[in-house]
C-alpha cells in the first residue's frame, strides 16, 4: 500500500482534478487545504472522491472554539471528507467537538523553522493530549526525522504519523519514514514539477519496503 499523501495545493479544480487522476495510482490519500478549497470551492472534495475513489484529507489546521470547530467540521465531513486536521493547542473541547464528526488528526509538532518558537515547546503536551484522544493521527515535521523518531517513541501504538515536509522543505522520504512516520506529506514536489505523475512514480517508488 502507498504511504504517498498528495498535498493538492493548486487553486484551480480542472488542475487540481487533472494532477488527481495522473498521479493517484501511486497515492495513499489527496490532502486539500485551504488554496484548493477557497479556488474551487468545497464541492472539490467529493469530485476528488469519484475522480479517483481515495481518501480525502480536509486539511483545514481548525483552531477556534467549540462551536466554530463544530460548524465547520459538520459541513466537511457533509462534503465527504474522510479525514480532518485540527490544531490541539485550541484545548480538548474544541477537539473533541471536531472528533465527534470523523477521523480527525491533530497537529503535534510543524514543519517550518517558525514550529520553534511556540509549537515545538508544547509538543510534549500534545503527544499526551493525543494519548488521551486517541485520535486517528497526529502531524508531524518531516523535515526534522529526530523528532518523528522522538514523537514516535512517547505515541500510543496505533495512532498514525503523517509527516509533511518532504521535498520543498528539505525532509526526505526515506529518512522520516525509517525515523517512524506512516505516511509522508507531499505538495510542490509533485503538483509544481514538469511530470507530476513521474515525481509521484519516483516517491511511491522510493518508499517502497521502507
Ligand atoms: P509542500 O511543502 O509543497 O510539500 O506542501 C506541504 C503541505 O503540508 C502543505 O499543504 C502544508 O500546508 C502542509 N503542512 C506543512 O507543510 N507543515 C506542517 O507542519 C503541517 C502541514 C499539514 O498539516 O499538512
Amino acid at each position: 500500500m502507498s504511504r504517498l499523501i498528495l498535498a493538492l495545493d493548486v487553486y484551480e479544480r480542472e488542475r487540481a482534478l487533472e494532477i488527481a487522476c495522473e498521479t493517484k495510482e501511486y497515492l495513499w490519500a489527496i490532502k486539500v487545504n485551504w488554496p484548493l478549497i477557497l479556488g474551487s470551492g468545497l464541492e472539490i472534495v467529493p469530485e476528488l472522491k469519484d475522480e479517483t475513489g481515495l481518501p480525502v484529507i480536509a486539511d483545514l489546521k481548525l483552531a477556534d472554539i467549540p462551536n466554530t470547530n463544530r460548524l465547520i467540521a459538520k459541513k466537511v465531513f457533509e462534503a465527504g471528507a474522510d479525514y480532518i486536521i485540527v490544531h490541539g493547542f485550541v484545548g480538548r473541547d474544541s477537539v473533541r467537538a471536531v472528533m465527534k464528526f470523523g477521523k480527525t488528526i491533530v497537529v503535534v509538532e510543524m514543519s517550518h523553522p517558525g514550529a520553534r518558537e511556540f509549537i515545538q515547546p508544547a509538543t510534549d503536551r500534545l503527544i499526551e493530549f493525543a494519548n488521551e484522544l486517541e485520535p486517528f493521527g497526529v502531524i508531524a515535521p518531516a523535515t526534522r526525522p529526530e523528532r518523528v523518531a522522538y514523537i514516535r517513541s512517547k505515541l500510543k501504538n496505533g495512532i498514525k504519523i503523517l509527516t509533511p515536509g518532504v521535498g520543498a522543505q528539505g525532509g526526505k522520504a526515506r529518512e522520516v519514514l525509517k525515523a517512524g512516520a506512516d505516511y509522508i506529506i507531499v505538495g510542490r514536489s509533485i503538483y509544481a514539477s514538469d511530470n507530476p505523475r513521474e515525481s509521484a512514480r519516483r516517491l511511491y517508488e522510493e518508499t517502497l519496503g521502507v
